[in-house]
């Protein structure tokens, strides 16, 4: 059937009158409730239903469009889309924000409060996943047919409380009251089968053929959340897959009359979707997180080759029409999955499958951190995947006589490349998989790449050297400028005109602006409203009175040892004991921002939140400071307050060791908003001091080379500790109990790690280099025209950023399918 032209119940996406019919048929219809008798939640669903409708047609068109135009298709493979909240921006997206205001209006709602009520979508940990939903929406805006493959979390990131200056973890159930944006597909049913065992079957050409038989199966069931693209033509599709038990189970128990059996098993089988690991950047050896990669990954490719198999095309097709990216290695289990379906299920040659498999797979690496590289123990694998196992010793196999024929007579090198750790117990180490099985592998800024071939791969980049590639990471516009920054984006339309939300580079004009007075005067005034509105909100909730006219300096990313929140801390010390000693007339007053999760494992970043807040607590206390200084920690950080502090933001914290911040997009997010950076040279920042300008940005520390030699020559943590006796005192307030009264050495084992466990992160080596920055950026903030002058140079060489460029790049180089 063709749909009917008279289908649409809004014919007109202006038309006030007939938004607010569907409005309150939605309300009727959909949720059941009676308009006068009504919570606000009640019109937070109705209005995401009316905004969904209006989604979907788009949506249909658009795979009716790729269908026809048998556009290449992308797949974006991530255990993590970190989406964040999704009415206002599906909102602002399809053009419909300013007309459903007034709908809402007209029955005595205020939009922006409603849009509160939404639970968000945090299945994600940070970067990584963030980037995937800022992928998502450059993707859909680019008009390109890229779909993303993740996992259905009924948790997805914990809620973070701060109880008595501790991080205490809760769960965060966002699916409570159901989700809106989602269309649950109980058709859309893929069986994926565990542990078993592997049988070697005789075949009529002689040929050795496999079965994977016996296996404990799970099903994962499809939910699909439309992701709208700016301008609101091209609607792409995000799915995530949940465990259901398969039937199997209940029929066994069932068949025995052990009914309660067989709802315990349906349970624990289900179980497999229910959380999302939150470790940043690092590895927990798992067998459950081994069990979500495999069945997403399953899943998906079976998705994947059902679409393709639709027109019965041949295998060897499979590299035009179809690219996948992994995001990681967690779902690098692909590489072997679309082996073993290639050679067990439809026979074809190693040769073949191996040539289709490389040139259909590409692995973004996010870190270069040894504790994040993901290795899974040969054990595990084969008691989980024997048959995986099989096809990941004989990909080792052919990929190390290859090496041993190019490299006759180096063991060293085939140890090193090997898919196989030998050493610590046999372990798979899956970066070395995504690198053999992929055709790109690329780092996310130019540093982390080159880091990449000349570090940890460099054996790879010699064996292979074209497959390396460098694609700096962006971040959407449309969220992060648009959306978040209000003031901005009206203050920047009216400038250049609305063009630059899809073509960010046009930002280069306001860089004429700098110099006009009445500009400056304008920007100011924005940063100055947002600067407001975030200390109301941090009055409102956490009942901190912060001064909006103080320098705003803020740090917010997950917390970790190589981010250096402590080295932020230290300097924030350093001046509390110079306002002290009455050194206030060269400082400008400062509120210092935190905001981060701990991974709920990682003490010594738990210990850097309890430190943030008992120092705190006595800066507060402290009237001889009052005015001057203040520390606030934001608890609970993600995608939503992200978006509150953003354009708050004056000063952006970007002061991770050299060398160990794969890209960071924080750091952009913040300069796109008219933020000053201080940062190391490390990640993107290298790439943020090349477009802004250097003297529009505070750079300071050890460069990652310059750490390396210092490494080398052997790092004494107590001859910067003795040479520096303000940053003694700093450290020895912090050991004596300074900030902690009540239990002195609560701080030791940070304190350690910096003087008695060599200082991993160089804290003590970039301390000094950090306060003389700073004490630069007090200087600049005294002159406020030349620091807004700056500030509006950084707004305007930011456009480089937007994940539309990224996306285009990973086009054009990786996936073959150009824009
Ligand atoms: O990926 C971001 C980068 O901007 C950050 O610099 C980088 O730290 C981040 C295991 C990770 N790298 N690795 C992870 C996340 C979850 C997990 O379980 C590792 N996250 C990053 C985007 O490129």
């Amino acid at each position: 059937m063709t749909v009917p032209e008279d289908i649409y119940e809004i014919t007109n996406p202006k038309d006030i009158s007939s938004l607010k019919r569907a409005l309150v048929n939605r309300l009727i219809y959909s949720i059941g409730k009676d308009p006068v008798e009504t919570q606000e939640r009640d019109w937070f669903f109705a209005l995401a239903y009316v905004v969904r409708d209006l989604l979907t047609l788009r949506w249909m068109e658009s795979m009716r469009r790729y269908y026809l135009q048998d556009a290449k298709r992308v797949y974006y493979l991530s255990m993590e889309f970190l989406i964040g909240r999704a009415l206002g921006n599906s909102l602002l997206n399809i053009g419909c924000y300013d007309e459903f205001k007034l709908v809402l209006e007209d029955v005595g709602l205020d939009l922006e409060e409603l849009a509160e009520t939404e639970e968000e979508a945090a299945l994600g940990n940070g970067g990584l996943g963030r980037l995937a939903a800022c992928y998502l929406d450059s993707l859909a805006t680019l008009r390109l047919p890229g779909f993303g493959y993740g996992i259905h979390y009924d948790y997805g990131m914990f809620s973070q409380r701060i109880e008595d200056g501790y991080q205490i973890e809760h769960p965060e159930n966002w699916l409570r009251y159901g989700n809106p944006w989602e269309f649950p597909r109980p058709d859309v049913l893929y069986r994926v089968q565990f542990r078993g065992h592997v049988v070697e079957c005789p075949n009529a050409d002689g040929k050795r053929r496999y079965r994977w038989i016996d296996t404990e199966d799970v099903m994962a069931m499809a939910y699909d959340i439309p992701v709208p693209g700016y301008g609101g033509e091209t609607v792409n599709n995000l799915r995530l897959w949940a465990a259901k038990a398969s039937r199997d189970f209940e029929l066994k128990y069932f068949n025995e009359g052990n009914y309660i059996k067989a709802v315990e098993e349906k349970t624990q089988s289900e179980n497999l979707s229910k959380v999302l690991y939150p470790d940043d950047t690092t590895q927990m050896g798992r067998e459950l997180r081994l069990k979500q990669e495999y069945f997403f990954v399953s899943a998906s490719l079976q998705d994947i080759l059902k679409k393709f198999r639709i027109d019965q095309r041949d295998f060897s097709d499979l590299p035009q029409e179809v690219a996948i990216q992994l995001n990681d290695t967690h779902p690098s289990v692909a590489i072997p999955e679309l082996m073993r379906i290639l050679l067990d299920e439809h026979q074809v040659p190693w040769d073949d499958a191996w040539a289709i498999t490389v040139r259909t797979f590409s692995y973004t690496n996010h870190t270069l951190l040894p504790e994040a590289l993901e290795v899974w123990s040969v054990r595990l694998f084969e008691e989980l995947l024997p048959r995986h196992l099989q096809i990941i010793y004989e990909i080792n196999h052919r990929f190390l006589t290859e090496v041993g024929e190019r490299f006759p007579g180096d063991m060293g090198l085939i140890q090193r490349v090997s898919i196989i750790d030998e050493e610590r117990g046999k372990r798979v180490r899956m970066a070395h998989l995504a690198i053999i099985g992929s055709h790109k592998v690329n780092g996310v800024a130019a540093l982390h790449t080159r880091l990449m071939r000349t570090t940890i791969f460099r054996d790879f980049a010699r064996i292979f050297p074209d497959r390396f590639v460098s694609i700096t990471n962006g971040i959407t516009p449309r969220r992060w400028l648009n959306q978040a920054n209000r003031g901005l984006a009206k203050l920047i339309t009216e400038t250049i005109g609305p063009g630059w939300v899809t073509d960010l580079e046009r930002l280069r004009q306001l860089a004429a602006m700098a110099d006009e007075a009445e500009f400056r005067a304008r920007f100011r005034a924005v940063k100055s409203a947002n600067k407001q509105h975030l200390a109301s909100l941090i009055a409102k909730r956490l009942n901190i009175g912060i001064d909006p006219a103080s320098l705003f300096d803020v740090q917010i990313k997950r917390m970790h040892e190589y981010k250096r929140q402590l080295l932020n801390l230290l300097h924030v010390i350093t001046r509390y004991n110079r306002l002290r000693a009455g050194l206030s007339q060269d400082m400008v007053p400062r509120t210092v921002i935190f905001g981060g999760k701990a991974a709920p494992g990682y003490h010594a970043a738990k210990l850097v939140i309890k430190l943030i807040n008992d120092v705190s607590k006595v800066i507060g206390r402290d009237s001889t400071v009052a005015g001057l200084l203040k520390v606030v920690f934001v608890p609970d950080y993600n995608v939503s307050r992200a978006m509150e502090i953003m354009p708050a933001v004056e000063l952006s914290e970007q002061i991770s060791t050299a060398g160990m911040e794969a890209s960071g997009t924080g750091n952009m997010k913040m300069a796109v908003n008219g933020a000053i950076t201080i940062g190391t040279l490390d990640g993107a920042n290298i790439e943020i001091r090349e477009k802004v300008g250097e003297k529009n940005i505070f750079i300071f520390g050890h460069t990652a080379e310059q750490l390396d030699e210092m490494r080398r020559g052997g790092y004494d943590a107590w001859r910067f500790y003795y040479d520096n006796e303000e940053l003694k005192l700093a450290l020895d307030m912090i050991s004596t109990g300074y900030f902690s009264p009540d239990e002195q050495d609560r701080f030791k084992p940070l304190i350690d790690s910096l003087l008695r466990e060599g200082d991993r992160f160089a804290i003590l080596a970039d301390y000094e280099s950090y306060i003389a920055c700073q004490e630069e950026v007090d200087r600049l903030y005294l002159d406020s025209e030349t620091w807004t002058r700056k500030a509006i140079l950084n707004v305007a060489h930011s456009g480089w950023f937007s994940s539309d460029r990224a996306v285009r790049e990973y086009a054009e180089r990786i996936w073959n399918t150009p824009i």
